[in-house]
């Protein structure tokens, strides 16, 4: 068996919660991602017939009954993991029924996923459905994205349209734009299912005053989703109190569309 804290999956969520926690991201314990795993390369570090404890997820998800996730630990600090990831993460794989979470490792203080863990897994069914090569789901507190919820209108249409006009990258990094949900108590069913519900159109979801989910392949994906949202976020902050004299056009965020072949939502563009 080889080393499961050499494993390349372990290595690169403790490089991304550090690189979140340094941003100013992920507070305390702000913030939480899971990465769905490959079972073989999983049977490679860890005995997949070992079944440490076995958790009660408190909702169903028949879908993905089987597949094995690295998950961070409820009331965890994303500052903490690079130092200590068998404590602030597990793996744990779905039970047949797709009720329990099967503990294959980590959690070591006795603790348990994140309590977003409705989100993330609803999430997860309802990208797979749309992207079968989708894998990370990640919830993070950006500053500039959460101060700009309480200043812009919380409506999917302008929120994705004055991101676009922040930065020329934006169109094409997210050309699916971002899903917006009001303010909703966090770590229920009913939030999670109101964001996989997103997830079905989007990749990016705003939980109004509160984060951002991001879903994509890979964690640096996924991540770079949520920082260039970020980066927008931060360009309208710093000049929502000016008098704007420039922007980019909708004419010219239909050329960058088409330039680099994106599909982009038309109906979000006011031509
Ligand atoms: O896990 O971010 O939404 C801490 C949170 C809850
Ligand atoms: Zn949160």
């Amino acid at each position: 068996m080889k080393d499961i804290l050499k494993a390349p999956f372990v290595e690169e969520m403790k490089k991304t919660t550090a690189n979140m926690y340094r941003l100013g991201w992920d507070e305390r314990n702000g913030g939480n991602i899971s990465y769905l795993l490959d079972e073989r390369e999983v049977g490679e570090y860890l005995d997949l017939k070992r079944v440490i404890r076995t958790i009660p997820t408190g909702f169903c998800a028949p879908s993905l009954a089987g597949k094995i996730f690295i998950v961070t630990g409820t009331g965890k600090y994303f500052k903490n993991v690079e130092k200590d990831p068998e404590n602030n993460l597990g793996i744990i794989r779905i039970s047949k029924d797709g009720k329990d979470a099967e503990l294959l490792w980590g959690y070591s203080d006795g603790g348990k996923f994140t309590s977003e863990l409705p989100a993330h897994l609803m999430s997860h069914a309802a990208r797979l459905k749309v992207d079968p090569e989708n894998r990370v789901v990640m919830h993070s507190h950006p500053t500039y994205t959460l101060a700009m919820n309480y200043v812009h209108e919380l409506d999917e249409k302008k929120f994705t349209h004055t991101l676009w006009e922040m930065c020329t990258e934006c169109i094409v990094v997210f050309p699916d734009g971002v899903g917006v949900l009001p303010w909703m108590l966090c770590g229920t069913n009913s939030i999670g299912e109101a964001t996989a519900e997103k997830m079905k159109e989007f990749r990016l979801v705003i939980w109004a005053m509160h984060g951002i989910y991001g879903a994509g392949k890979t964690l640096d994906e996924t991540f770079g989703l949520i920082e260039t949202v970020e980066k927008a976020a931060q360009i309208y902050m710093l000049t929502a109190h000016l008098p704007r004299l420039n922007t980019i056009k909708d004419e010219d965020m239909v050329k960058l569309a088409e330039f680099f072949k994106v599909k982009y939502r038309k109906d979000f563009l006011n031509l």
